[in-house]
């Protein structure tokens, strides 16, 4: 096979450079390990950026996000039951929308063949060969058969764990945090309008949510701790002491539809690009979700990338390309640090002393006083500018 661009992985990066590309009439194809039940089943993040929802709108897939998404003028941070609101349209003008990623995933998939995208699922032995050249290929099989795309670029949006990283060689900066999120899943309404990060002694809490019907909670846990240890009572019972009395009183308990424990890191992997491979998304960053990033991220490189991919294809115009990997390394950084920030400042540190601890608490008393402070958070939560 042969087209312009190769997109290896098929989550919210890949679809969402696929559909940019297809509007810009670049032939692309994407090459996906799994199958779109699994991909369409992932549970991940649910809090749109501006920089996401104008996205998806400006490629014209919006029309289920503006009928069930959540749009939100704020979000809660909670101090050991002290309850600080956070006005985001008051201080940038702009909202984020609670929205889950299951459902942006689903839109682009059902989306891509009127738009001509081409997605080939459960592709195995995936392999990116002379990304150094300019004719670089992707080889797979599908049902044990070898297939190889010929292309003119190869992208890597295949998360964390996909090769495509491996193929460009660079180096990294990695930071490991010592607790996880028990997540749970539940056909409940939310117990607040707006999300909320609770800091407690006993650690930290998050009540989101995907609906006015369904809602998704997290609890701080530590790195040697199971979702079997952690029955649907006890789950409550910890939210609701380190949400505080005032949120706690909101919460409408139900038997959990999934529950999971995912780890927290941040890390960012440079350059993004070597030859003709580009990397974008979980491929080349990941943050921890106390900033609610790690997919507004990627489609922040999204628009980096497929506005640089088409000039080039376009008009031969190799200036984007040449600087996009240092133009989506100076966002990426700027929002590294926003979620180590929340994260840091929200979380219990197994190693914390008690003077952190006051440190952490007399931040949070700050920012309830201190307009100045409440800014930036909004600024940062909203979506850094392009
Ligand atoms: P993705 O990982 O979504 O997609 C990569 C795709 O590449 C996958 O479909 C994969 O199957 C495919 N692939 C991998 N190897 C391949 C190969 N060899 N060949 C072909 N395809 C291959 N963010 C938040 O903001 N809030 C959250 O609560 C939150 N929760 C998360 C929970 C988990 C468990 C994880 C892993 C992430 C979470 N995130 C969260 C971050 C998440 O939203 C990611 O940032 C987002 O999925 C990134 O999208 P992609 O870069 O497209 O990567
Ligand atoms: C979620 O809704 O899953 C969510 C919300 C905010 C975060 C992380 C996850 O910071």
């Amino acid at each position: 096979m042969k087209t312009q661009v190769a997109i290896v992985g098929a989550g919210p990066a890949g679809l969402l450079l696929g559909h940019s590309l297809r509007q810009a009439g670049i032939a692309c194809i994407v090459v996906e390990r799994t199958s779109r039940a699994r991909v369409e089943s992932r549970i991940r993040a649910g809090i749109l950026e501006a920089t996401m929802t104008d996205l998806l709108a400006r490629l014209g897939l919006d029309a289920r996000l503006k009928v069930e998404g959540l749009p939100h003028d704020g979000l809660t941070l909670v101090n050991d039951g002290a309850v600080i609101p956070v006005d985001i349209v008051g201080s940038t003008g702009k909202h984020v929308t609670a929205y889950g990623q299951t459902e942006i995933t689903r839109d682009l998939i059902d989306a891509a063949p009127a738009a001509g995208l081409d997605i080939i699922w459960e592709a195995g032995d995936v392999a990116l060969h002379d990304v150094d050249s300019d004719h670089p290929a992707l080889t797979f099989t599908v049902d044990g058969v070898a297939q190889t795309i010929e292309c003119d670029v190869i992208a890597g949006c295949d998360g964390f764990h996909g090769p495509s990283r491996a193929a460009i060689g660079g180096t990294y900066c990695d930071r490991a945090y010592p607790f996880g999120w028990l997540g749970v899943l539940a056909d409940v309404a939310p117990c607040h309008h707006e999300v909320v990060y609770a800091s407690h002694d006993r650690g930290f809490a998050l009540a989101s949510m995907r609906s006015p019907t369904r809602s998704r909670y997290y609890v701080q846990v530590g790195n040697d701790e199971r979702v079997e240890d952690w029955s649907d009572d006890r789950f409550w019972d910890e939210l609701e002491t380190r949400l505080g009395p005032d949120i706690a009183r909101g919460v409408t308990r139900g038997p959990s539809i999934e529950k999971s424990i995912a780890p927290l890191r941040s890390f960012v992997s440079e350059p993004m690009r070597r030859g003709r491979l580009f990397l974008a998304g979980d491929a080349a960053h990941i943050v921890p979700p106390t900033g609610a990033k790690g997919l507004n991220l990627a489609a922040s490189d999204i628009v980096y990338l497929s506005e640089a991919l088409i000039g080039w294809f376009a008009r031969g115009d190799t200036a984007g390309v040449d600087g996009y990997s240092a133009r989506a390394l100076r966002r990426i950084w700027k929002t590294e640090r926003f979620s180590w920030y929340l994260t840091s400042l929200m979380h219990r540190f197994p190693d914390a002393g008690p003077f952190e601890r006051r440190m952490q608490h007399a931040e949070l008393d700050y920012i309830a006083t201190s307009a100045a402070a409440q800014a930036s958070i909004a600024e940062n939560y909203v979506g850094l500018p392009l």
